[in-house]
């Protein structure tokens, strides 16, 4: 049996989701774009999902929110007074400056790269938060998150942490939803692979994508600076391009079109570039003298749209404490014929003996499924015994988490309600009191400075 456990790291919901139609290139925020949010009820259906996935004996890790509105950024952007001036004349200049006030941080499998120890050089865990810097809105995530990682895998002896990558757009990088890892059947070392967008060193115009509809997010050489801080052996890398035609499909990130787990590989059809998944079989079969398990997805079954409108591939696949595996799907599968079949056909294959639907349509609002909504760590128990324990989901701290959210999130949020200065009192109160549930020390910026009361306008 392996011995190595695959946390699931998932980041609480913040108190200001709300639909601002900021993240160009994805589909599902630039629809809902203006439409009303439910904070409380976006925060209860990802708290519902970790409940879920605790109750199977799998590890639940709690990630706080991020402190919003972020005036931090706003007096860079030179809006200046007392935080609810600094408020009410940012929000004239709405809607860009709603970046400001994103809860995108909630979709965690964008937080971070995360290497198991069994993968590194120095046999240690390595981390490099996300720069994110492909949209404003998230790319205000990555002190924090640091901040936050740091906190909760702290020992130095089990886990590394590196500074986000520099904020160039050559060296644009989103985390964990463009890296798949393979490894076979019990063993610990993996094939890591690291899907880019675009190879930014073979478009002298850096960052842009003549003739393309959307812009491609991770960057090859983002992909490549990951892989050499984290140690990785060259043997045990790959470096695989998305499809373009996805990503103008609305694939932003590799996890809405493919995903991986123990030695599994399933993949649409359109999802990477021609001649990738023959190279990846052959790395897996050079490294491991073994074949992997691909299912590829074909686009007559299953088109690139159904992909983006269902969030299939943006499953989470979990390996049971037993070995089995169970198919963790957004409901919106449910009720899809094409995605319906899809599944039917990989469970008569043996890839997953379990299935389970989960509700997040308020992540989904805004393009975020279950599978975005986590980072994956896989540890050792010893590296498991170093973890934060605050943190780590029991059904008493679900059942804390579910009355705190009930007593400080608001239950619509429009983004006209966001130039409300009492939203940054509540958010704060709502973060402060957390930080205690989670038995973390003071994170946020507002707790270090001047505690949660804002100044008087
Ligand atoms: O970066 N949505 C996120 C969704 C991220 C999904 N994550 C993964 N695929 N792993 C994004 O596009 C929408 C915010 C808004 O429009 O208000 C947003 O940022």
């Amino acid at each position: 049996m392996n011995t190595t456990a695959e946390i699931q790291c998932d980041a609480l919901v913040g108190p200001t989701h709300n639909y601002a139609g900021v993240a160009w290139g994805n589909l599902a925020s630039m629809k809902h774009g203006q439409q009303t949010a439910n904070p409380q009820l976006a925060a209860l259906q990802g708290l519902a999902k970790m409940e879920l996935v605790a109750g199977l004996g799998i590890t639940q890790l709690v990630l706080p929110p991020h402190e919003r509105p972020d005036l931090g950024l706003l007096r860079r952007l030179g809006f200046c007074g007392s935080d609810a001036q600094v408020i009410r004349r940012a929000m004239r200049h709405a809607p860009p400056l709603a970046a400001a006030w994103s809860a995108a941080a909630m979709w965690a499998a964008n937080a971070a790269s995360v290497s198991p120890s069994a993968d590194c050089a120095d046999g240690r865990i390595h981390f490099t938060p996300a720069n994110l810097i492909g949209q404003l809105h998230r790319s205000i995530e990555a002190a924090t998150t640091a901040r936050i990682l740091r906190t909760i895998f702290s020992a130095p002896q089990f886990f590394v942490h590196h500074d986000p990558l520099p904020p160039v757009p050559a060296l644009g990088d989103e985390g964990a939803a463009n890296q798949l890892r393979l490894v076979p059947p019990g063993g610990r070392r993996g094939l890591e692979l690291f899907i880019y967008g675009i190879d930014t060193a073979a478009h002298a115009d850096s960052g842009g994508r003549p003739g393309h509809r959307f812009p491609a997010r991770q960057t090859a050489a983002a992909s490549a600076a990951v892989a050499r801080n984290h140690g990785l052996h060259s043997r045990a890398v790959g470096f695989i391009r998305q499809n373009p035609v996805a990503i103008d499909a609305g694939v932003f990130h590799n996890d809405v079109i493919s995903l991986s787990q123990d030695n599994v590989l399933i993949c649409h059809e359109h999802a990477f570039a021609a001649g990738a998944v023959e190279d990846i079989r052959q790395r897996y079969r050079t490294l491991f003298r073994a074949e992997p398990v691909v299912h590829i997805v074909p686009a007559r079954r299953f088109s690139l749209a159904d992909a983006v409108d269902t969030y299939l591939f943006n499953s989470q696949l979990l390996t049971l404490p037993d070995g089995r595996r169970l198919w963790l799907a957004p409901e919106e599968c449910q009720r899809h014929r094409r995605a319906m079949a899809v599944l039917q056909s990989l469970q008569d294959q043996g890839t997953f003996s379990r299935l389970e639907f989960i509700n997040v349509r308020q992540s989904m609002h805004n393009g975020g499924g279950p599978a975005c909504l986590r980072l994956r760590v896989p540890v050792t128990p010893a590296e498991l015994a170093a973890v934060h324990r605050g943190v780590m989901l029991t059904p008493a701290l679900a059942r804390r988490l579910r009355q705190w959210i009930k007593r400080h999130y608001r239950d619509r949020l429009s983004p006209r309600d966001l130039a409300d200065p009492r939203l940054i009192t509540e958010s704060r109160a709502a973060l402060d009191e957390l930080t205690k549930i989670l038995h973390l020390p003071k994170l946020y910026d507002f707790q270090r400075r001047h505690g949660i009361a804002t100044l008087p306008g």
